[in-house]
């Protein structure tokens, strides 16, 4: 009752990831802060139309005003890719189509590391950088806040969460 957009599980133990994410970091980033988003989520669609809606749907038809639907749907879509895309088996660089849309667009893959790196670190306040596919092209930018590139009619491929409390605790 209530709880239509559910929460996706992690393919890992919170300490899979130390020591560079640490498990203490990783269990509150995801059972208070990412279970927080998709309980206020809920609560902002339960009762209107929305309730039938994809998160994808939701934040590419987005009336931005509505401030507790954007930064709880964004935050909702940003965690679940994160958490997704972390993994403690994967990593490394990427081959095929990506790896070759990577050199096309910033040189390297040496380059595009840095490039997001700076971004990251650039960031003033909370926010995530993004390597996005704009227009059938790859760009690595940010968003303040929860904001999706979603709402921008972006397609993330790789999140990194900048807010403090994904790593506030060791770093
Ligand atoms: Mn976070």
């Amino acid at each position: 009752e209530g709880s239509i957009f559910k929460m996706k599980g992690l393919k890992y133990s919170y300490d899979a990831l130390a020591p560079f994410i640490d498990g203490r970091t990783m269990e509150i980033h995801y059972s208070k802060h990412h279970l927080g988003y998709a309980n206020k989520l809920n609560k902002a669609i339960v009762g209107t139309d929305l309730e039938t809606k994809t998160i994808e749907e939701i934040l590419t038809k987005l009336d931005i005003k509505n401030t507790a639907l954007r930064n709880n749907a964004g935050g909702y879509y940003n965690h679940n890719l994160f958490f997704e895309i972390l993994n403690p088996k994967a990593g490394g660089t990427p081959s095929g189509e990506l790896a070759q849309a990577i050199t096309t667009e910033f040189g390297s893959f040496d380059e595009f590391q840095k490039k997001i790196a700076e971004v990251a670190t650039n960031q003033f306040g909370s926010g995530w950088a993004w390597l996005n596919v704009d227009k059938g092209k790859l760009v690595v930018e940010n968003t303040l806040n929860q904001d999706s590139p979603l709402m921008a009619g972006k397609t993330p491929i790789l999140g990194l969460d900048v807010w403090e409390h994904a790593y506030y605790l060791n770093y």
